[in-house]
């Protein structure tokens, strides 16, 4: 991809740090981080002249809302939204091993002089939550959305197929980030098989999980995922096609987001959408639409620790015979007695075996 240049502006050159690989954002060297910064951080900071959200990214550029749109009620946040650059001297609070920026960031901007428009991000805030993954493209984590109190996964009941695995992935990101998960089965007009059905009450009964059922052709369930929604800031997380730009669209009333019909050949999605984009809800609320992520390898977490997200698994690990446990192999293992027995749901353990043996192998990389 092209790294284009500008003209040098004041003392510093400005240079495009960004660069977007299929729907995820890695940046380039040219950023100092705030560790890194020989000068005084609080002085280069004074260079900036607003606070801003990082609401989307377009052509490699960060989209950033002014703060003062959160203050109040607003009627065009279009115009208050910045096109901002990265600098060459770029601070962060957040640690080094994960994006630099995020949908929903916080950050420090200065306006261009002659183009208040545009803007250069000087600094990233401390991220409060995060939703985010391992990026196997680039060894590092990927931070999907910053800043978000919960976390909703959608998943197709069926077109494209439902995937227990990919849930119980998202489940334990969602804790990792500190962040409410929630549960949104959409396209229940197509009709629920009864695996998809115990599923959901498993997931509602069992684990307690918030959940709605949807579907963006009938209506149903959408008033009840936009209650959900008020006051906080969401993100929609799934795989490619199961509906999250359609929910977002049907939500607001209006086409917002594109949204494109699944590969017949495959029953996979298309990757419609390329870029996270953060969306004001009528009323209160903020929504994150994210493009479809097929993989979701977890990030931060090693594999010992993996039963400790399972929490199905809680009151049984503590009479394991050994500790610790892993619960794939040990003799006298109680998670694997309360599987035979049927206590803990089959499919679950399967999953927990899949990922645990995914984060050993990632350990080994
Ligand atoms: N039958 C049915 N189809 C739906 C429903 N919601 C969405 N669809 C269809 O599912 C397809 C994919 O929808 P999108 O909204 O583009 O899916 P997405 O999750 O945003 O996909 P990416 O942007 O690729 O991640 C489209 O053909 C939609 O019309 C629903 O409730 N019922
Ligand atoms: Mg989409
Ligand atoms: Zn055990």
């Amino acid at each position: 991809m092209a790294q284009f240049r500008r003209k040098p502006h004041r003392k510093s050159i400005l240079r495009q740090d960004a660069v977007r690989v299929g729907g995820e954002v890695i940046e380039q060297q040219g950023v100092v981080r705030s560790t890194q910064l020989k000068k005084d951080p609080i002085k280069h900071r004074q260079k900036a002249d607003a606070i801003g959200r990082i609401v989307g990214i377009a052509s490699a550029v960060w989209l950033v809302e002014e703060e003062s749109v959160y203050a109040g009620v607003h009627t065009e946040p279009l115009t208050l939204t910045h096109e901002c650059i990265t600098g060459g001297v770029m601070t962060t609070d957040n640690p080094e091993d994960e994006s630099l920026l995020a949908v929903g960031d916080w950050v420090d901007f200065a306006r261009l002089p002659d183009d208040p428009s545009r803007g250069v991000i000087i600094h990233v805030h401390k991220r409060s939550t995060r939703l985010f993954r391992y990026s196997p493209v680039e060894h590092r984590v990927h931070v999907i959305a910053a800043n978000v109190e919960r976390a909703v996964f959608v998943h197709a009941v069926t077109q494209p197929r439902f995937s227990r695995r990919l849930l119980d992935r998202h489940l334990v990101a969602a804790e990792l980030g500190d962040v409410e998960p929630v549960i949104v089965f959409n396209k229940i007009d197509l009709g629920i098989l009864p695996e998809v059905e115990n599923a959901m009450s498993f997931y509602r009964d069992q684990l307690g999980i918030r959940m709605c059922l949807t579907s963006t052709i009938t209506g149903e369930g959408i008033e009840s995922l936009r209650l959900l929604m008020r006051s906080a800031t969401s993100v929609f997380v799934g795989a490619s096609g199961v509906g999250k730009s359609a929910l977002v669209n049907t939500c607001f009333g209006i086409n917002l987001q594109a949204v494109r019909s699944i590969s017949k050949k495959y029953q996979r999605g298309r990757h419609t959408t390329t870029n996270a984009r953060l969306f004001h809800l009528p009323g209160s609320g903020q929504l994150i639409d994210t493009p479809g992520l097929r993989e979701f390898a977890l990030a931060r977490i090693e594999a010992e620790q993996l039963a400790l997200y399972f929490h199905d698994f809680d009151p049984y690990y503590p009479h394991c015979k050994y500790m610790p446990c892993t619960h794939t192999h040990e003799p006298d293992c109680a998670v694997r007695a309360a599987v035979e027995s049927g206590e803990i749901d089959v499919e679950r353990y399967e999953s927990y075996l899949l990922i645990f043996e995914s984060l050993v192998n990632q350990e080994n990389l």
